[in-house]
């Protein structure tokens, strides 16, 4: 039997209701309380609308009127895939307010992730959009509706086709108050994993909310801060540290970017007066590089980069060059965040990824051996904490493997961690690789691979990139001569998989054989190795 929620023990999640991070607020009396609080002031802006906090609410409350009469309930799963629009907040809390639980999709995900998602949680409804970036999503729902028989509403925002429209009803009906408590699961992250299928991140209502309010706190918001959303709404980041929700709780104004290029968010930084982003390494060296030749936008505040390694020499050319501090952003959706801190020193900011948000983020450093190491050396991370998960969704086999038994998560980060507590960096240790902030599963592209008819054997591994921070490589070794196509059918035949288009390897180079340990597996160390040898950046 899979476990949909490994609970944290009870002593422990005791106290964290005592120290006060576990509240018992669920996410709607939450929008309830916030949304009084600041009813008059903007929430969000979106081209040319702009919601206010009684707005939201109001939309929130019908949405959850159309998905109530459609039959959602308390513990359904709905597989989101909404882009950057203003409908994703009313929709999602919507869902949560009738106590069904959103899965995060990004807008890249495609028909193998899509169906997987919906198939894997018996999921009830998947909402989703006509078209976006040029591509039909209701293709996606035909596929979700053949391979998930649990699957009993599509809802689409715009041209719904055969579907139902996500439209919500002019008035609101009369809800019952939310029928779930705040242990249960508010949401599902998605990991980036490192395995064959990806892994589903069960958030309670609880921990979710602990982590945005401490991290807002951290980054101080308040009800000036206009935040800029460029990067996909659903992500980790910039939902919850302290992202989008994060402003919400303070009462400030959500400003939602199409895309994060600059020439889309430079002039909506301008026109709205944003003080704060979020972006990945590759997009700040993308906003650096436009900055210094059309200038910057004068109001910025607070830079947060994450999700990637930062290069110290990029880091510090953030305030000279965007007119902003820099702060740097450690995390993962299964938990634990790191941030700098306003006001730290340049050293701290420019050269480690920050330490945890709170004081009970139990982080150990350790060696092969799950041995402590001391300060400085570097290790693998394992953390266990207040927001922090003790086990994916119906992944029993994998859980063991991903956690110890004491409940600690392996991140499979390597890090060190400096006397004063601060974290760096280091290396990876998980099979993943991670391009422009996107992760991808070595494995996930690996098994699509091997259903060619040309390929005996394969190797994903990053290969560094001066932009990307990692390209993907495919090692391919054929069963037979290659052919002058082979390695564009081979990128041709991941993508007609179905999968987001961001794992399509970026190279296939095709070997007589893969390097092997001496226990007879692939060798990536080796693979990286002789690549980084022959391709200079
Ligand atoms: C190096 N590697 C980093 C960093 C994440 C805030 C910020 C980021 C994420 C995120 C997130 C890194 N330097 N500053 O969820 O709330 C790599 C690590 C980590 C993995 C997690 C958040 N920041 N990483 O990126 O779940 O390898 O979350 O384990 O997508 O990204 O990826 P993800």
């Amino acid at each position: 039997m899979n476990a949909d929620f490994t609970p944290w023990p009870p002593d422990v999640a005791a106290e964290y209701r005592r120290l006060g991070y576990w509240r018992g607020e669920t996410f709607s009396a939450w929008l309830d309380r916030t949304s009084r609080l600041h009813a008059h002031r903007t929430a969000l802006i979106h081209g040319d609308d702009t919601v206010t906090y009684a707005d939201l609410h109001a939309q929130a409350e019908r949405y959850a009127t159309l998905f109530a009469r459609s039959g959602l309930q308390a513990g359904d799963c709905v597989v989101v895939q909404l882009p950057n629009r203003a409908a994703f907040f009313p929709v999602c809390f919507g869902l949560m307010r009738v106590g069904a639980a959103p899965i995060m999709a990004l807008p890249a995900h495609r028909e193998r992730e899509i169906t997987f998602f919906c198939a894997h949680t018996d999921a009830r409804a998947y909402v989703t959009v006509d078209e976006h970036g040029g591509f039909d999503h209701r293709r996606l729902a035909r596929a979700a509706v053949a391979a998930a028989p649990s699957l009993r509403h599509v809802f689409i925002l715009g041209d719904a086709a055969e579907f139902t429209p996500l439209r919500a009803p002019d008035e609101a009906g009369d809800l019952p108050p939310t029928p779930v408590d705040a242990s249960t699961v508010a949401l599902y992250q998605l990991s980036g994993g490192s395995t064959g299928t990806p892994k589903l991140i069960p958030r309670t209502h609880d921990d979710y909310l602990y982590s945005v309010r401490a991290s807002a706190d951290i980054c101080a918001l308040g009800p000036d801060t206009v935040y800029l959303a460029a990067l996909p709404l659903a992500h980790n980041f910039p939902l919850s540290s302290p992202g989008t929700l994060g402003v919400l709780h303070a009462g400030g104004t959500v400003v939602i970017a199409p895309d994060p290029t600059p020439t889309t968010t430079f002039p909506l930084i301008e026109r709205h007066g944003v003080t704060m982003a979020a972006l990945v390494p590759a997009l700040l060296l993308v906003w650096l590089q436009h900055a210094r030749t059309h200038g910057t936008p004068g109001c910025l505040q607070l830079l947060q980069v994450g999700g990637a390694p930062l290069a110290a020499d990029v880091a510090r050319q953030v305030p000279d060059v965007l007119g902003c501090a820099l702060q740097q952003v450690f995390g993962m959706a299964e938990g634990l965040v790191n941030y700098t801190r306003p006001g730290d020193p340049a050293s701290l900011v420019y050269h480690t990824q920050g330490r945890p948000i709170s004081l009970h983020d139990e982080v150990r450093i350790v060696n092969d051996d799950d041995e402590d190491v001391p300060a400085g050396v570097p290790g693998h991370l394992l953390t266990r904490g207040p927001y922090t998960i003790r086990g994916y969704f119906r992944a029993d086999d994998h859980n063991r493997r991903a956690f110890t038994p004491e409940g600690y998560y392996r991140t499979g980060d390597v890090v060190t961690r400096r006397a004063d507590g601060y974290l760096e960096v280091t290396g990876r240790h998980k099979d993943q690789i991670n391009r422009a902030g996107e992760k991808v599963a070595a494995e996930e592209i690996e098994h699509v691979l091997l259903t060619h008819p040309a390929v005996h054997d394969v190797a994903v591994v990053g290969l560094p990139d001066a932009w990307l921070g990692e390209r993907t490589c495919a090692f391919v070794q054929l069963t037979g001569a290659a052919t002058p196509r082979l390695a564009l059918d081979l990128k041709a035949h991941v993508r007609a998989a179905g999968l987001a288009d961001y794992k399509t390897p970026d190279l296939i180079e095709f070997v007589d054989a893969l390097p092997r340990t001496a226990f007879g597996k692939t060798n990536k160390v080796a693979l990286r190795a002789r690549l980084n040898e022959r391709s200079p950046q």
